[in-house]
Formats: C-alpha cells, sequence, structure tokens
C-alpha cells in the first residue's frame, strides 16, 4: 500500500471516532491490535461512556498494545449491518441485544420472553449463571466470543403519539415499532398490535414520520434518542428485560495474545458493572425529566397483558421454541411461567 493511501487511512479513521472523547489512545502510535466495537446506542448511553473508560484502561494498561475503538451510534450501519460485519471479521466487535442475534442463535431470545423476569435479582442470577452460559455457549457455535457479563437496556415500556394505553385493548391493531426479531414480532402480535420490525437506527425517523405511532424501550433509550420529540404517552408495561452482549469475532478474538484477551475482558467486564448501575439509575429516575419535556406517564396492571399473550398461545410457542430443558432452566429463576 502506497504512503499516501495509508495516511489517508489513518486520518479517515482519527475522523471517524473524533467525536467521541477520550478513544484516541494515549500513545500516539499505532496499536499493535485495533478493536473496533460498533453498538446502536448514542455516545451519551451509560454503555458508551463505561466503555470509554475501559478503552482508556486497556490502552494503559496493555502499555499502548492493545486499543479498544467505539463506533457508537451505528456509526458503521444499522444493527442487521453489524451483525453481518462481525461475523465476517469486518468488525471485532459488536454489542447487541439477544434478541437481535436469534435469527441466527435462537436460543440467545429466552432471555426476552414476554413478562418472564421479576425483578433485576432473578434475571442477574439468570444471566451471570445458568443461562447466561447456555447462550453464550450458542454463540460461540457460530464463532462468536460473548464476554462473560451482559450489559443491560432494562425493563421495557410502550410509549404511543395519538392515545395512552392502559389495558390490552388500547394495543389492538396499533402499529407499533419493533427490533428486527421474531421474539418481539410474536409477542407483539399476541398483544393484538401490528408490529413494524425497524432496526433502532431508523426509529426515530420513522416515529416522526408516522410510519410508526409506537414504540417501546427503557427510559434510558427514550431519553438518548430522543423519542420524547416524536412520542407522547407512556405506559408502564415493563413486558420484557432486554441487554446488550459484547461478542467478538473468534478469528480476532484468537489472534489476542492470551493476556492481552484478560485485560480486554476484564475492563468490559468493569465496563458492565458500571453500565449497569448507571442504566437502572437512569430507567428509575428519568420519568421527571421525560415529563417536563411534554410525555404523560400511567402505570398499568400486567395481569390482563400476560394473560392475552398465554391465551393466543405465546408461551407455549415459545417453550416448543426453547425446548424444554432450556425452559426448565429459565423457569429455575423465572418461577413457574405456565
Ligand atoms: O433497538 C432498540 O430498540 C434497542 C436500542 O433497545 C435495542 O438495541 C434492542
Amino acid at each position: 500500500m502506497g504512503i499516501s493511501r495509508r495516511v489517508l487511512i489513518r486520518s479517515a479513521a482519527v475522523i471517524g471516532v473524533g467525536s467521541v472523547a477520550g478513544l484516541i489512545p494515549r500513545s500516539a502510535g499505532a496499536a499493535e491490535f485495533t478493536i473496533k466495537l460498533g453498538n446502536n446506542v448514542p455516545d451519551t448511553h451509560p454503555t458508551n461512556v463505561a466503555l470509554t473508560k475501559a478503552a482508556d484502561r486497556i490502552a494503559r494498561e496493555t502499555a499502548g498494545r492493545v486499543e479498544l475503538r467505539l463506533f457508537p451510534n451505528n456509526a458503521l450501519g444499522g444493527d442487521t449491518d453489524m451483525l453481518s460485519q462481525v461475523r465476517s471479521g469486518a468488525l471485532e466487535a459488536y454489542m447487541l441485544s439477544p434478541l437481535v442475534s436469534a435469527t441466527l442463535v435462537p436460543l440467545a431470545a429466552i432471555s426476552g420472553l414476554g413478562f418472564a423476569f421479576k425483578d433485576y435479582d432473578a434475571l442477574w442470577a439468570a444471566m451471570d449463571g445458568e443461562v447466561g452460559t447456555l447462550v453464550r455457549g450458542e454463540y460461540a457455535k457460530i464463532n462468536l466470543v460473548a464476554m462473560p457479563r451482559i450489559f443491560d437496556n432494562g425493563f421495557r415500556q410502550i410509549t404511543t403519539s395519538g392515545r395512552p394505553v392502559h389495558g390490552p385493548a388500547d394495543l389492538k391493531g396499533l402499529k407499533i415499532r419493533v427490533p428486527v426479531s421474531p421474539m418481539w414480532t410474536s409477542l407483539f402480535k399476541a398483544l393484538g398490535t401490528s408490529p413494524i420490525s425497524i432496526n433502532f437506527a431508523e426509529l426515530y425517523s420513522a416515529l416522526q414520520t408516522k410510519l410508526a405511532e409506537a414504540q417501546e424501550n427503557p427510559l434510558s433509550i427514550i431519553q438518548v434518542g430522543k423519542l420524547y420529540e416524536v412520542q407522547k404517552y407512556l405506559a408502564y408495561t415493563n413486558h420484557m428485560w432486554d441487554g446488550f452482549w459484547c461478542v467478538m469475532n473468534k478469528a480476532r478474538w484468537d489472534a489476542l495474545p492470551k493476556e492481552l484477551q484478560g485485560v480486554v475482558e476484564r475492563n468490559v467486564n468493569l465496563a458492565a458493572d458500571e453500565q449497569r448501575k448507571a442504566v437502572r439509575t437512569l430507567n428509575e429516575s428519568l420519568q421527571g425529566e421525560l415529563e417536563s419535556k411534554g410525555m404523560l406517564f400511567n402505570k398499568v396492571d400486567v395481569t390482563p397483558f400476560r394473560d392475552a399473550i398465554a391465551r393466543a398461545g405465546f408461551y407455549a410457542e415459545w417453550q416448543g421454541k426453547f425446548g424444554a430443558d432450556s425452559w426448565a432452566l429459565l423457569e429455575k429463576f423465572t418461577g413457574k411461567l405456565v
């Protein structure tokens, strides 16, 4: 490669990350190993705040040999693009919703089953324990190495633009955006809506143009994605939990010497711990701020929602898909589901 081309590529890379504070490694020289990490949330989301700190620590602890370079906010394309990039190795690392990976790894969706986990204690016990181990084993089968600790996104709530949601009847025919994943489509069909699958990268404009009149996300995403500008009502449905696995392309990961793998894994885990605290705090404290931006909140009784999906055959369908053993493992943490 000629010098001028090399310089061009290097400066393009610097411009690409220039908007994210702290990403350019302290040592000005090129790192021996660069881990490009893509995700779909803005750089203000706790995920990227924590990972930016992890990148600093990794550079320091490896004396500049490893550079963790973040590409937040769908900078490299939406979820569907990043998933294929991390599989091909064009991207070394990617943070994704377990459910979004379920087109390739069906069992990954198990943590997002509708109305399954009662609280964070049950959830982290499952995800830092046997359910997490089960799912990480499935990723390994398609050559993705999932870091041990899943990051939090939160319990999800339904927002709408036209009318509030108090009970299942209010969902009838609602044009709601859901992420691209069979679990979401199945849940929202069982709830009586007309779900439309759209990547997060296109969500804001889909709501703005009224392609979709509703969406569902934790409060922190509604805040950092400015969805309060295009949504009016929020119903606390807590219909499912979701997180972000940090997965690495296996060939790229194996190219890292063991001791450097150790530094990266430890710091990504530490970032997950910090991120979990920050996300939970935000999700539990943002209501006032979102109200001041014009949103209206209401609580709902979740029982009729849960009864509706059970009647529609939702649990039977997913019990069949996940299989008896995985289902039994999940129920160790959620209690009996059906
Ligand atoms: O796409 C979404 O709604 C988001 C940001 O919550 C996920 O990544 C699943």
